[in-house]
């Protein structure tokens, strides 16, 4: 890594003029002896897979890593006697951007240490009898016996509370797989009546609420309205802005695009990152960082607007003919006057404040003449490449963060153009949506997936105007009983771990817990029976790319071992359920798992021709595709014909003020409201709790506190091998003025903590956080020592109160103080 931040601080330096894109390449001179490597260029073909390696193994097979990192990389396992061997990377391809190799990060290749891990779980156990929810004590018990038990608490919960009082958990562990990613649990459920459904993710349930009511659903579909792809900034963009994404951290490997965006610099794209830390892209990608205090995007973004309108530099004839909002005199019928952005930005609102420079620069932390220079720049730069990750909506009042970033992109024209963008995410082509038929889930109900421990405690109190249940006005009922396959919601990925364990312990109010794991992970303790499962390497599937920029593949994926120890595929154990349940016929259809993976692939070529046969595809093991536009643009057509290609806003167009939002702001009310429960047709800034004013005045708390996303890990995945953790410390980011405050060191051992709890690390202090936040990198195993979390889970210390409309998670809105252990 080191070699290459210096190869791309050198061109920074030398600012090549850009070449076509086509011929970019070779990133570091690391790639050339990856070329060398490579068995065969161009083209993949035949037995790439088995033609390096060492001699004297059985076979070479290829398989995927499934961890949801947003990459997807193919790898090559090496067998001997039936034993994973050796772990190589991919061998196809080259290191020009449309044909690159895909090569797995660590993370990927440490798959033998996850598969002969001593910590997996390698029989079915309960929970001893007699002892309470996360006591720690089990029983082995026998696999029939097991799955007798589950059908006969599935069967009880539906016939004594209903369908709805069933839970299917979000988990991500297994993803971009065909089988596992829509996980086989939930075909039973909807052959047994349906279970409670979910919407939004933990990913983006924020920005996909802010994207819907800006710019509506794509056509393309997806849930989240994307920006354009890395490889179209770098061919197209004068200028690219980036709002809190972290791609060389998020996006890791040759099957992301950490390897598409270092062409930004390489090309001498010049590249702005807005982020309240010096991240690994403020590293290698940019050319300026901008330390903005956390949860503050929207009052940097109605600045750069006021800038933008007081020197005329917004587009006023996209503005007029695109979209809705702008000023007042494009306004929806029967909104009063005063209503527009412009009205907002230029003190004409009824809040009456100018949002000026000097005013932002209050709340953001950022010297007011830098925003004046960047509005300029960013109203001169033609086109310019507006985006965001999804950390800025990570945030109590997220959605509007993730709004006023699209506004920004809107009000400076650069939607649906080359070398522009939406505001959103890069975006990456990937027309396959194949996965295992789960059928239809009759059960109408639905809940924002952020607020499942609500369902359990108060479920039959929630309602449409409240809690944004969806499909009902009302819940009939809590949840009663959950499954939980390939996740970590009870003590790890959901929020406030403390009061989570709480509810989950009380077993009055969710019956019964199943978790479906290869792990005895801290969430895995709270179940009443934990079921080990196979890992990849232990069944069959295909695999196919979600971040890849321009590039799309499809990968070949080959059971490699028989399955260690007792374990049981997911897949096998819906069988078995169905079997008990009378539902076995209508659930397989006659079919194995691996005729089922077969299935899905016949099915991929009836919807995409091009795409390889799956005998092709044995032979070829990864089929590259590309977009078959000139990039990826979203909204192109919009842009194009904004009369035939209307979007599916109430209006058609980009929808800066919202009438849905309008709407909605009348009807809805909040349960418990706490300061930023606020429904705005606007992007405005609004101030929440546990906010950067609010930690102004918190003598208790005054540290805003984010985590995030680490290179270590994937989420909790990853977190308890050795492999990883000797290389990735789990360490508090923590700026050298506010450690010398409190008299902490580097790798002191500090205690991170507010009114939810406490969690015990050691110290990174290190200016590449600005002063003032703190970020305890999400995703650490949950370890409780008398009342301290010494695991160091920042989710000891978020909270469960849900953002406004989206109903998401603000798992970087945190208010902590920090000290010397
Ligand atoms: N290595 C690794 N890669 C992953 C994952 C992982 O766990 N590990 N998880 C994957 C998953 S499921 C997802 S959803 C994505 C997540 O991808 P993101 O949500 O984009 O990741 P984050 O790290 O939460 O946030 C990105 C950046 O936003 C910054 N940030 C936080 N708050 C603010 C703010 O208020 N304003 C601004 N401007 N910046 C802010 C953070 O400092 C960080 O650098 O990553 C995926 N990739
Ligand atoms: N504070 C805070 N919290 C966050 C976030 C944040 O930014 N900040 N990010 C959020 C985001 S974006 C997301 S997507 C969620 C992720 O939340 P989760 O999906 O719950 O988190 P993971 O750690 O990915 O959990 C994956 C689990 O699947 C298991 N697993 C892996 N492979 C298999 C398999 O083949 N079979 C089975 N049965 N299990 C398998 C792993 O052992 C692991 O325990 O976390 C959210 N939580
Ligand atoms: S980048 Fe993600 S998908 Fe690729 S090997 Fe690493 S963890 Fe796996
Ligand atoms: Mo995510």
């Amino acid at each position: 890594m080191a070699e290459v931040i210096e190869s791309q601080q050198d061109t920074k330096r030398t600012r090549p003029t850009r070449r076509s894109f086509l011929k970019w390449s070779g990133v570091g001179a690391g790639t050339a002896a990856l070329v060398a490597n490579t068995a065969n260029l161009g083209m993949p073909s035949a037995s790439a897979a088995k033609a390096d390696g060492m001699a004297g193994v059985d076979k070479t097979v290829w398989n995927v890593c499934f961890v949801n990192c947003g990459s997807r990389c193919p790898l090559r396992l090496q067998i001997k006697d039936g034993t994973i061997v050796r772990c190589l990377p991919d061998s196809t391809g080259d290191d020009s951007v449309e044909n690159r190799q895909l090569r797995a990060c660590v993370r990927g290749r440490s798959i033998r240490n996850r598969v002969y891990s001593p910590d997996r779980v390698k029989k079915p156990m309960i929970r001893k009898e007699g002892t309470e929810r996360g006591a720690g004590e089990w029983e082995e018990i026998s696999w029939p016996d097991a799955l007798d038990l589950v059908a006969e608490k599935i069967q009880y919960t539906i016939d004594n509370y209903g369908n709805e009082a069933i839970y299917n958990q979000h988990g991500s562990g297994v993803n971009g797989a065909a089988i596992g990613a829509a996980n086989p649990f939930q075909r039973l459920f909807n052959l047994l009546g349906g279970s409670l459904q979910r919407y939004g993710t933990y990913s983006t349930a924020q920005i996909t609420a802010a994207t819907q009511f800006t710019f509506g659903e794509l056509e393309e579909g997806g849930d989240t309205v994307p920006s354009n792809s890395f490889e179209d900034s770098v061919e197209n963009s004068q200028l690219v802005v980036m709002f809190g994404n972290n791609p060389q951290e998020t996006r890791m490997s040759g099957g992301g695009i950490l390897y598409t965006s270092q062409f930004l610099q390489r090309e001498g794209v010049r590249t702005i990152l807005i982020d309240p830390m010096y991240s690994e892209s403020a590293v290698v990608l940019a050319d300026e960082w901008v330390p903005i205090k956390p949860g503050t995007d929207t009052a940097l973004a109605s600045a750069l607007a006021h800038v933008l309108i007081s020197e005329d530099l917004q587009d006023q004839a996209f503005l007029d003919k695109y979209c809705q909002g702008f000023d007042e005199d494009h306004m929806p019928d029967g909104v009063p006057a005063g209503n527009s952005y412009q009205s907002y930005i230029m003190g004409k609102g009824a809040d009456g404040i100018e949002k000026t420079p000097a005013w932002a620069a209050e709340i953001t932390g950022i010297p007011e003449d830098k925003i004046v220079a960047l509005a300029r720049e960013i109203g001169n730069a033609k086109p310019c490449a507006i985006m965001q990750g999804w950390g800025p909506q990570r945030h109590m009042n997220g959605e509007n963060q993730a709004r006023a970033i699209c506004a920004l992109a809107a009000l400076t024209g650069n939607v649906g153009i080359n070398g522009g963008g939406t505001g959103g995410r890069e975006g990456s082509y990937g027309p396959l949506t194949m996965s295992f038929p789960s059928g239809e889930n009759p059960i109408e109900a639905s809940i924002p997936l952020f607020m499942w421990t609500d369902a359990v405690t108060r479920g039959a109190e929630m309602t449409a105007t409240t809690d944004g249940i969806r499909g009902v006005d009302k819940l009939p009922v809590g949840m009663k009983f959950q499954l939980q396959y390939g996740g970590s919601k009870f003590a790890g990925q959901h929020s406030d771990i403390n009061r989570t364990l709480e509810i989950m312990k009380d077993q009055s109010l969710c019956e019964f817990v199943v978790v479906v794991e290869n792990m005895m992970t801290p969430s895995a303790q709270y179940a009443d029976l934990v079921l080990p499962d196979t890992l990849g390497p232990e069944r069959w599937d295909i695999g196919h790319n979600e971040a890849g920029g321009d590039l799309a593949y499809y990968m070949y994926h080959e059971q490699a071992i028989e399955p260690l120890h007792d374990t049981m595929d997911s897949y096998e154990m819906a069988v078995e359920l169905a079997k008990r349940l009378g539902v076995e016929d209508e659930y397989t259809e006659g079919r194995t798992r691996k005729d089922w993976v077969q299935w899905m692939a016949e099915e991929n070529v009836k919807e995409h021709p091009e795409l390889p046969t799956w005998d092709e595809l044995s032979e070829m093991g990864i089929y590259r595709y590309h977009t078959p536009e000139n990039h990826v643009v979203p909204m192109r057509k919009f842009r194009e014909d904004p009369e035939a290609n209307p979007l599916a806003t109430p209006s058609g167009k980009i929808e800066i003020f919202s009438s849905e939002l309008w709407d909605m702001a009348k009807t809805w009310t909040f349960e418990d409201p706490q300061k930023g429960d606020v429904i705005t047709a606007l992007p405005e800034y609004v101030d929440t709790f546990e906010s950067t004013i609010e930690a102004r005045s918190n003598e208790k708390h005054p540290l805003q506190c984010i985590g995030h996303h680490f290179k270590g890990r994937v989420h909790s995945t990853f977190a308890n091998l050795e492999w990883l953790t000797s290389a990735h410390h789990q360490r508090l980011f923590i700026n050298p003025m506010d450690a010398e405050e409190r008299g902490i060191s580097a790798d002191d051992l500090v205690e991170v903590y507010n009114d939810r709890g406490r969690v015990r690390v050691p110290a990174n202090v290190t200016t590449r956080i600005r002063p003032g936040v703190v970020s305890l990198p999400q995703g650490a195993w949950y370890k409780n020592d008398d009342g301290v979390d010494v695991g160091g889970n920042i989710n000891t210390l978020t909270t469960l109160h849900p953002t406004a409309y989206a109903k998401g998670n603000p798992q970087h809105t945190n208010l902590v103080q920090v000290k010397k252990a």
